[in-house]
C-alpha cells in the first residue's frame, strides 16, 4: 500500500514504535532551532546533560524574540546564548537577522528532514516539505544530544486543495478557512497534509504561511509536498542540491480528507480574541481601526512585503491609524530596501520595525485602551498585546495594507487591480549575522550574566499528595494566560524564580502569592488546556510553585507533554461532568499514587471539603510513567545515562 507523505519522512526516521494511530513513536531528530526566549532554559538544560558537542546534523540558535533591550536582562541573555552556541557546535543567527521560522525557511530548511524546535510555530518548515515539529525546550536539548523525540502517533489528514485563489485573496485566507471549519481543537493529534492540484499554485512562502497557522489548529504539524514549486524557491536561495522531490504515493491512504477549493475563498479576519473566531471581511467593513501591523512568522515575507509597499505607493497611511511594519528577515529587509519598496512604505507613513517578533509577542506597539488593532499575526489572545482592552484581529497583508490607508476595515477586492509582484529567480544571501561555531570550543568561555540563574529541579513524586484547588478555568486556556509574556515578563525567560511571580496574572493576580503560601496545590481546567506557545516555562513556574497535577477535560499536546517534561501530573476527568463538581478552594487528597501510576491505574481524587471523590485517568507510555515519577525528563535522563 502506498504511503502518505508524513508517513514517509516518519518511517524513514523511526527509532521505535509501531506508526499506528494512538501509539507512541521515538523519531530521529536532523535539525533544531531555538529562540531566544525558550532557548536560555533548553541550553541550560543541554549543559546539565554533559554532553560536548550537539549531535545533529544542524542546531541553530535565533535571537528575536527579547530583542527589546530595556534593561541588561535581555542582553545578558543575548551573550550566553551566542557563547554556548559557539561551544556546542550549534549556529547563532544574531539579532538583526531576523525571525526564527522565517530564516530558517529560507536558508536552512531541506525537505524529507525532520525538524525539532523550541517554538510552537516551527511547522512553518512543513512548507519546504519538512517533519517540522514545535516542542519545549528540554525535548529540543534531548534532541540536540542524540536522543529521539517521542510524540504520539496522529491522524494524518489530507486537506485537498482545488482552484486557485482569486485576487486580494491571499494564504493567510486558507488557514483562516481551515481555522473557522475545525476550530482551535480541530488539528489536536492530528498531522495536516496537504495536497491535490491547488496546492501547486502556491509558492514556499504561502505555503509557510500555512502550515505556520497548522499551530493555531492544534496540529502536531503540517506539511506540504517538496515538488517543482519547491525546487524554484531552494534555487532562488541557491541551496538547489538540498532539493528532492517527495510527494504522497498515488494510492496513499488518509485518516480523513478535508477539500478547500481555493477559487470559493474571501479575505477573511480572526476576531478578538481566538484565531477560530471567523468572519469575512465584508462584514466588518466600516469598522473603525486605530493600529495596523505587519509582520511576524506567518506573514512578512518578500512577497509579502512587496505587496504592502505596493499598495501603499504613493499613497498615505491614514492620520488615525498608527502602522508598524517587521520585515521576516534581513534577506527581506535589505531586498526591499535596495528595490526601493521600503521608501514608498516610509514614505507612505509606515513606522518601520526591527526585523523581529516584536508587536506579536507584545514587545512594543501596544494598542491604546479598547483600540481595534489589525494584525498579519497568528495569535489574538486576550492581553498578548500589551493592552488587556486591545481588540486584535488577525488579517492578511492585504486586509491590513487597505485598513492602514482607509482607517477602517475594507475589503480589498474594493481596490481594484491588486499590485502585481515578481518573486526574483534569486533572493539576495548573505549568511554573515549566522555566526558558526567555534573551531576551538575548549576555548570558549560560557557568559553568565545575572540574569542566568540556575535550572530549578523537582523531587521525585511522593506517595501521595494534598494540597487546595488554587485556580479552576475554562476551556482553551492557552499558556498566555498561564505563564504571560510582553515586554515586562519576556525577559525573566532565564530566571525562574522571578518569572514565577507572574503565573496566571492575567487570569488572577494573587494566583503566585497564593500558591506559595500554600506551599503548591493543583489547578482543575476545561479542554483544550494549554494552548497555544511551546513555553516550558508555563509548566516549569508552575513547578516552581508547587503545583503537582492539572486535572483537565483534555490538554494541548505540547503542554501535556511539558507538563510530564517537569514532572506535574496531566490528570483528566474520568467523567467529564465531574469538572462542575469541583470548587475553587478545595481541598483534594490522592493517596498511593506512586503505586497507582507505577500500575497505570486511574487516580482516586478524594475531596476533603466536599466530603466526596472523583476519579482522574491519564494516558501516558510507560516512559512518561517513570518520567512523572521521578520528577521530570532530566532526572529521568540523569538516572538513565
Ligand atoms: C509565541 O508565539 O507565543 C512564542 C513566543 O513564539 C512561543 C514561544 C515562547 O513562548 O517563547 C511559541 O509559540 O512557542
Ligand atoms: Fe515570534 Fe510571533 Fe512567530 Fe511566536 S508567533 S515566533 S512571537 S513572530
Amino acid at each position: 500500500m502506498g504511503q502518505n507523505l508524513a508517513q514517509k519522512i516518519l518511517s524513514t526516521h523511526l527509532v521505535s514504535g509501531e506508526m499506528s494511530l494512538g501509539k507512541e513513536i521515538a523519531i530521529r531528530i536532523d535539525q533544531t532551532l531555538t529562540q531566544d526566549a525558550t532557548g536560555t532554559m533548553a541550553y541550560l538544560q543541554f549543559e546539565a546533560m554533559g554532553i560536548p558537542k550537539v549531535r545533529t546534523k544542524l542546531s541553530v540558535s535565533y535571537v528575536d524574540h527579547n530583542t527589546l533591550q530595556s534593561g541588561f536582562e535581555n542582553a545578558d541573555d543575548h551573550l550566553f546564548l551566542q557563547s554556548v552556541a559557539s561551544k556546542y557546535g550549534i549556529y547563532f543567527s544574531k539579532p538583526g537577522n531576523g525571525i526564527c521560522h522565517q530564516v530558517n525557511l529560507e536558508r536552512f530548511g531541506v525537505p524529507g528532514r525532520t525538524l525539532l524546535g523550541s517554538d510552537s510555530h516551527t511547522p512553518t518548515g512543513g512548507g519546504l516539505g519538512m517533519i517540522a515539529i514545535g516542542a519545549g525546550g528540554l525535548d529540543v536539548a534531548v534532541a540536540m544530544g542524540g536522543g529521539p523525540f517521542y510524540l504520539t502517533m496522529p491522524e494524518i489528514v489530507l486537506v485537498k486543495l482545488i482552484g486557485k485563489l482569486r485576487p486580494w485573496v491571499s494564504a493567510k485566507d486558507v488557514i483562516l478557512e481551515l481555522l473557522k471549519r475545525l476550530t482551535v481543537k480541530g488539528g489536536v493529534k492530528k498531522i495536516i497534509e496537504y495536497g491535490g492540484p491547488g496546492a501547486k499554485s502556491l509558492s514556499v512562502p504561502e505555503r509557510a504561511t500555512i502550515t505556520n497557522m497548522g499551530a493555531e489548529l492544534g496540529a502536531t504539524t503540517s506539511i506540504f509536498p517538496s515538488d517543482d514549486v519547491t525546487l524554484e524557491f531552494l534555487k532562488a536561495q541557491k541551496r538547489e542540491s538540498d532539493w528532492q522531490r517527495l510527494e504522497a504515493d498515488p494510492d496513499a491512504t488518509y485518516d480523513h480528507t478535508i477539500e478547500i477549493d481555493l477559487s470559493t475563498l474571501e479575505p477573511l479576519a480572526a476576531q478578538p480574541h481566538s484565531p477560530d473566531n471567523i468572519c469575512a471581511v465584508s462584514k466588518l467593513v466600516g469598522t473603525k481601526v486605530h493600529q495596523v501591523v505587519i509582520g511576524s512568522c506567518t506573514n512578512s515575507s518578500y512577497k509579502d512585503m512587496m505587496t504592502v509597499a505596493g499598495m501603499l505607493k504613493g499613497k498615505t497611511v491614514h492620520p488615525e491609524v498608527s502602522l508598524g511594519i517587521a520585515p521576516g528577515s534581513r534577506q527581506v529587509l535589505e531586498m526591499i530596501a535596495r528595490n526601493g519598496a521600503l521608501a514608498d512604505m516610509v514614505k507612505a507613513g509606515a513606522r518601520i520595525l526591527e526585523t523581529a517578533c516584536g508587536p506579536c509577542i507584545g514587545m512594543g506597539q501596544a494598542p491604546p485602551s479598547d483600540g481595534v488593532t489589525v494584525r498579519t499575526f497568528n495569535r489574538n489572545f486576550l492581553g498578548r498585546s500589551g493592552t488587556k482592552s486591545g481588540m486584535v484581529y488577525l488579517v492578511s497583508p492585504e486586509v491590513a495594507a487597505a485598513a492602514a490607508i482607509t482607517g477602517v476595515f475594507t475589503d480589498p477586492r474594493t481596490l481594484g487591480t491588486p499590485p502585481a509582484v515578481d518573486v526574483p529567480k534569486e533572493f539576495l544571501i548573505d549568511d554573515s549575522m549566522v555566526l558558526p561555531p567555534s573551531y576551538e570550543p575548549d576555548s570558549v568561555k560560557v557568559i553568565r550574566g545575572p540574569n542566568i540563574k540556575p535550572l530549578p529541579l523537582n523531587k521525585p513524586l511522593p506517595d501521595s499528595l494534598e494540597g487546595q484547588i488554587l485556580l479552576k478555568v475554562e476551556d482553551n486556556i492557552t499558556t498566555d494566560h498561564i505563564m504571560p509574556a510582553g515586554a515586562k515578563i519576556l525577559p525573566l525567560r532565564s530566571n525562574i524564580p522571578a518569572i514565577s511571580e507572574h503565573v496566571f496574572e492575567v487570569v488572577d493576580a494573587s494566583f503566585a502569592q497564593r500558591a506559595k503560601a500554600s506551599s503548591g496545590g493543583f489547578i482543575v481546567g476545561g479542554e483544550n488546556y494549554g494552548q497555544g506557545s511551546s513555553r516550558e516555562h508555563a509548566a516549569l513556574a508552575p513547578m516552581y510553585l508547587g503545583i503537582k497535577f492539572v486535572l483537565t477535560k483534555s490538554f494541548a499536546r505540547i503542554h501535556q507533554a511539558n507538563l510530564i517534561n517537569f514532572g506535574i501530573i496531566p490528570l483528566s476527568f474520568e467523567k467529564p461532568e465531574d469538572y462542575s463538581r469541583l470548587e475553587q478552594g478545595d481541598r483534594l487528597k490522592i493517596e498511593n499514587v506512586r503505586q497507582a501510576i507505577k500500575s497505570n491505574q486511574p487516580l482516586v481524587i478524594q475531596n476533603l471539603t466536599q466530603k466526596t471523590s472523583i476519579k482522574a485517568i491519564y494516558s501516558l507510555s510507560e516512559r512518561q510513567r517513570e518520567i512523572i515519577l521521578q520528577g521530570g525528563l532530566l532526572n529521568y535522563t540523569k538516572n538513565n545515562q
